[in-house]
């Protein structure tokens, strides 16, 4: 074992080596630069299969998931509250370090949702769920929790849609408010066809972590063997120093401003 590794089993010893690198980059410069240009990453966020596997557990055990038939929507949202693997990931170290090195600011992760499968949920960019001011300072880090493939629900995401202008309620809705989501979902199989975009799937190893850019259009990927799982867990995070609110609920003038719990 390697000096580094083994004076890191030395209580207090990793914790100090975190925050002594909070700010040091985890990649060259022209890899921050291809998430700017690509707005998405694969990347290894360095998580203990351990806390994978711990994650996985805590989800299954869950009320929502433990004992039910999962349909492709099946989630447990929020599992960070109760769980200490499901937290852990969120706030995993090599993570918040990559999203300082490309953001520049300190994230705040708010938010966790674990599948046992994939979602299926059809294309859409996490700015029409949640954005900030100034705007775009939102991301979101999906964690393969086991081996990802074309046949068990891999996302499927536009390589450079996050470029393309924020689409808002304004755009396709006559008001505000989530029942609108329909025309939404519509507007944006549109909106790929118009824009000719190319998508790319998230084959993943376990472990291997994918970030994108809150306007990169991405969604849950076909599931087409249903006796598979695909167990994963996606977090939401927020920048230090920036309003929230959610675009859902806003229009015209208006802002719905949010409060949120941060995950710490
Ligand atoms: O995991 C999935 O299938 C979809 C996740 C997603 O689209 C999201 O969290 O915004």
């Amino acid at each position: 074992m390697a000096l580094g590794s083994t004076l890191d089993l030395i209580p207090g010893v990793r914790g100090f080596k975190n925050r002594y690198h909070r700010w040091t980059p985890v990649y060259p410069a022209p890899i921050e630069g291809q998430y700017h240009s690509a707005g998405y990453l694969i990347f290894d966020p360095g998580i203990p299969e351990a806390t994978l596997n711990a994650a996985t557990k805590e989800m299954l055990d869950s009320e929502p998931i433990k004992g039910k038939e999962w349909h492709h929507g099946a989630r447990y949202f929020d599992g960070w509250r109760a769980c200490p693997a499901i937290k852990a990931i969120a706030l995993a170290p090599r993570v918040l370090r990559l999203l300082r090195q490309v953001y520049d600011r300190e994230p705040l992760p708010f938010q966790t949702l674990n599948f046992p499968v994939g979602t299926e949920q059809r294309v859409h960019s996490d700015a029409i769920h949640f954005n900030s001011d100034p705007a775009t300072y939102m991301c979101g880090v999906w964690v393969a929790l086991e081996d990802i493939d074309l046949d068990n629900g891999a996302l499927v995401y536009y390589p450079g849609s996050h470029k393309l202008p924020v689409v808002t309620m304004e755009d396709f809705a006559p008001g505000p408010g989530a029942a609108h989501y329909p025309l939404y979902e519509a507007y944006i199989a549109k909106y790929v066809e118009d824009h000719k975009l190319v998508a790319e799937r998230a084959i993943l190893k376990k472990g291997q972590a994918l970030l994108w850019a809150s306007n990169l259009l991405h969604g849950g990927g076909t599931h087409v063997d249903k006796s598979r799982t695909r167990f994963s867990q996606v977090t939401h995070y927020f920048f230090e120093g920036c309003s929230n609110f959610t675009p859902l609920e806003s229009y015209g003038g208006y802002r719905h401003l949010r409060k949120r719990d941060w995950i710490a």
